[in-house]
């Protein structure tokens, strides 16, 4: 099933009750200044945005729910902002489009962000309770969650290299958050289960290949994938806790934590001593990321092999502002997925309607859809008619390749 995935900050716009508010508040925080209060305004828009996706026909759709909106002072919950979701939810079932929510998606209400986050001692329990009333509330509309969306990629960015909130550049702080939102998604998968047994719930891990860019860069390619990635496979997927994540925890036992493998994979790092780099003479998109399709099925495979179970793609997609190449990009990872014979269930391609890129502002579009930021006017852009072809087709023709695919080129780094 093929469908696009967003989360609620990067659209909804109009929140300021977030960490993500007061960030892009304070000056040189975000590329363009712009803040994710304007975003594509999807809280007022989400009906015209339902209806565009089923007009394209997608099959899922894969969205955030807003801690913060829902939660806005610790223990009290808004119903207004419940039945929101409820209703958009309730037309996308409508439209035949099958959701599957996001628990946590980089952000925080500013009331959990004040008390330190991911690093106070009862942060996991604190979300535990939103995690319950979301699951007790919509269940009878969702049954397909993702618990927490990139936890490494959060740990980093929060505490190690400090470009998200609350800008932060601490190791003990970074393995603190990993190992907590590590523990609250093996606890979430047990709460959503015991409150809705048949569900089927995962987390969205973001995986890269790490190539050794020389012969003697090899070690730390695997120090890399180890500490950013595999380490957090492990804790969360099978409830073993390494060292480097402060061992194990009294409230998990290793187990089985999933029943699906989340992956959201965009590209691999050349990596060349401590840094981080990117093979030269190679396909990049507009943000100088590798375009390498192959690094999908090599990460897939390796994450069945070790965790087996069904493969769903919950992210991939391209920064192309000129829609030069995204067609390319999505026919490539689709050509790899097909070909492969791992179990892949679902692919989420990143994302609906161009958004709001974090600390890259709205600079960078990720869409199918072009938005106007200025009227938040939507245009169907000629991916978007791509992959609108590809569902109904259920592949990718010799018409569509000659038409969307073949036109264009990759640029090389
Ligand atoms: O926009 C982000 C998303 O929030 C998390 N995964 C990567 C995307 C593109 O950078």
């Amino acid at each position: 099933m093929i469908g696009t995935a967003t989360a609620a900050l990067q659209i909804e716009g109009g929140d300021r009750n977030n960490n993500w508010y007061d960030w892009a508040s304070l000056p040189g925080t975000i590329k363009d200044g712009t803040t994710p209060l304007r975003a594509t305004d999807h809280w007022r828009r989400w009906r015209e945005d339902t209806e565009l996706m089923a007009t394209l026909g997608l099959q899922v759709y894969r969205m955030g729910v807003e801690w913060s909106r829902i939660e806005p002072r610790p223990g009290e919950f808004s119903s207004e902002a419940i039945d929101h979701y409820r209703e958009e939810i309730g037309l996308l079932r409508e439209r035949g489009v099958r959701p599957l929510v996001t628990l946590h998606h980089f952000t925080n209400p500013s009331w959990f962000q004040g008390i330190g986050e991911w690093t106070h001692p009862e942060s996991v329990n604190i979300w535990l309770r939103f995690v319950r009333r979301v699951v007790t509330d919509l269940g009878d509309l969702v049954d397909e969650w993702v618990t927490l969306n990139e936890p490494n990629v959060y740990a980093v960015m929060t505490r190690l290299y400090g470009e998200f909130p609350p800008g932060h550049k601490s190791l003990p702080e970074t393995i603190k958050v990993m190992r907590h939102m590590a523990i609250a998604h093996c606890r979430a998968y047990e709460l959503i289960h015991e409150i809705q047994p048949h569900a089927t719930v995962g987390f969205a891990h973001h995986v890269r290949s790490f190539d050794p860019l020389h012969v003697w860069d090899s070690p730390m390619a695997k120090i890399n994938t180890y500490l950013f990635q595999d380490a957090l496979t492990d804790a969360a997927l099978g409830g073993r806790f390494a060292l480097v994540l402060g061992g194990q925890p009294r409230q998990v036992s290793p187990g089985k934590y999933y029943d699906y493998l989340g992956i959201n994979y965009y590209t691999r790092s050349a990596v060349a001593g401590i840094s981080d780099r990117v093979f030269p003479g190679k396909p990049v998109n507009d943000l100088g990321w590798e375009i390498y399709p192959e690094g999908l099925t090599r990460i897939a495979q390796d994450l069945h092999a070790r965790y087996p179970g069904p493969i769903w793609i919950t992210e991939n997609g391209t920064a192309d502002n000129t829609e030069a190449f995204r067609s390319r990009y999505l026919a490539d990872h689709l050509r790899v997925i097909a070909e492969s014979d791992l179990p892949f269930e679902r692919y989420y391609h990143w994302c609906f309607v161009d958004n709001f890129e974090w600390a890259e502002g709205e600079i960078p579009r990720f869409g199918i859809v072009h938005n106007d930021f200025d009227t938040q006017e939507r245009t169907i852009k000629p991916s978007g008619h791509f992959l609108a072809q590809v569902i109904k087709d259920r592949g990718v023709t010799a018409e569509a390749l000659a038409q969307y695919v073949v036109p264009q080129r990759y640029r090389l780094g």
